[in-house]
């Protein structure tokens, strides 16, 4: 069996753990000091300090000194889609609305009609390029909403987009159904209609080629209602598919709570979200992703983090990547704005990015810390400890990138 062992870490820094961690817990990390770590047959088998151990054989990286962490976690992204929307800039800048924008039909609207004209191929070869980018800043793991396709084609285009993909690149994929991201052109004027074909139609036929893990909604004034989120959410479950939502990001109509209610795996976004919100959370289960490089683009406030911290709301962190509201990759420039924005702490920070990413969709078993049994999943960083990670802004600090003990860039 193939073997890796990477030697001279200068600090391992990791989340312990197969499940969220919330409170107190979020920013509790083991360091290791001049660490080692081996991987076999693309699972860790041994960490340590110290003389590395079972290393016959062994392919040899050295870690120059630098930090390791585990794989970064970017638990929401609309990675597939065509086009894109350089053209809202210069409406964003006049000040229109981003709910302003889509209700025009334009925004996610005109990014439907982007995708349903590309082909699977160049759906696959654009996302491909995204996924290359993102794994070179240091993401191992990521979910992918579908949400361009708004019928039952285009939808299950995407998410057979992102089952290919989760075959043939090295970061493993995670899919989720967002069928309800929109009302689609032929149904605006048919809320019911577009909801029966979502619960009747088109779920059933994901959940029986198993194309999708989650089911998502984007609740939000003007999109879909609480009620409504409840019922397709309801369908998705009753399917097998667990339930996310868009939840408080521009008003609080009450998706946190029905998060809480319903017992989401995960809200996402929580903008705006009210202090009843994050207590129905708590009381569900539910974690939070936050997704602060999407405030920054809109220029909107921040997620209550700290708040949700102290409830013991497990917080994760993840870029939002897609067209729209955020098109950035970057989980690095996402572990800053986590300490700048949401005062969280870089060892805060890191469980977001790591376990409590991994927790939120449903990989806490084997990917999010760095622990025997867990892929062989690593960042190695241009930088001797975590505080320098989040205090850099904007470059790229991921020196070598393993995946299941396969690594790539600067060797
Ligand atoms: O394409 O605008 N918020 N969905 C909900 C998005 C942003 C993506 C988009
Ligand atoms: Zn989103």
């Amino acid at each position: 069996m193939d073997r890796l062992l990477v030697k001279n870490i200068g600090v391992l820094a990791t989340p312990e753990g197969r499940s969220a961690k919330g409170g107190k817990a979020q920013g509790e990390i083991r360091t290791l000091r001049n660490a080692w770590v081996r991987i076999e047959g693309g699972l860790i088998t041994g960490l340590g300090s110290g003389e590395p151990e079972g290393t016959e054989n062994a392919r040899i990286l050295d870690a120059g000194g630098r930090l390791a962490t585990p794989g970064l976690v970017d638990a929401h992204t609309h990675l597939v889609f065509g086009g894109w929307r350089q053209n809202e800039l210069a409406l964003k800048l006049r000040g229109t609305p981003y709910l302003d924008i889509l209700a025009q039909g334009g925004g996610i609207l005109s990014t439907v009609r982007a995708t349903r004209a590309a082909s699977e191929k160049e759906l696959e070869d654009k996302a491909r390029l995204a996924l290359d980018e993102m794994l070179a800043f240091g993401t191992t793991t990521c979910e992918a909403k579908s949400g361009y396709g708004l019928d039952k084609e285009t939808e299950l285009h995407q998410l057979r987009v992102i089952r290919a993909l989760d075959g043939s690149h090295p970061i493993d994929l995670v899919p989720t159904f967002l069928g309800a991201h929109a009302l689609s052109e032929e149904y605006k004027n048919d809320r019911q209609g577009y909801i029966r074909l979502l619960c009747g139609d088109i779920i059933p036929a994901i959940a029986a080629e198993g194309l999708a893990s989650f089911c998502d909604v984007f609740c939000e004034t003007g999109v879909f209602t609480a009620e409504e989120s409840r019922t397709i959410l309801e369908a998705g479950k009753a399917h097998g598919l667990l339930p996310k939502i868009h939840a408080d990001e521009i008003d609080p109509i009450g998706g946190s709570r029905l998060a809480g209610e319903i017992g989401a795996v995960s809200a996402e976004h929580l903008i705006v979200c009210p202090p009843e919100g994050i207590a129905a959370m708590a009381a569900g289960g539910t974690a939070a992703c936050l997704l602060p490089a999407t405030s920054f683009y809109l220029g909107a406030a921040y997620a209550p983090a700290r708040e949700m911290v102290s409830a013991g709301v497990p917080v994760a962190l993840a870029t939002d990547f897609n067209p729209g509201s955020c098109p950035c990759l970057n989980m690095q420039l996402v572990m800053s704005l986590g300490c700048l924005k949401y005062r969280l702490t870089p060892e805060e920070v890191l469980s977001a990015v790591t376990l409590n990413a991994a927790a939120a969709i449903k990989r806490a078993e084997s990917v999010g810390s760095l622990e025997p049994g867990k892929l062989g999943d690593l960042v190695i960083w241009d930088g001797p400890d975590l505080n320098y990670i989040c205090y850099r802004l904007g470059s790229n600090l991921a020196h070598t990138v393993i995946k299941k003990g396969v690594p790539y860039g600067k060797e």
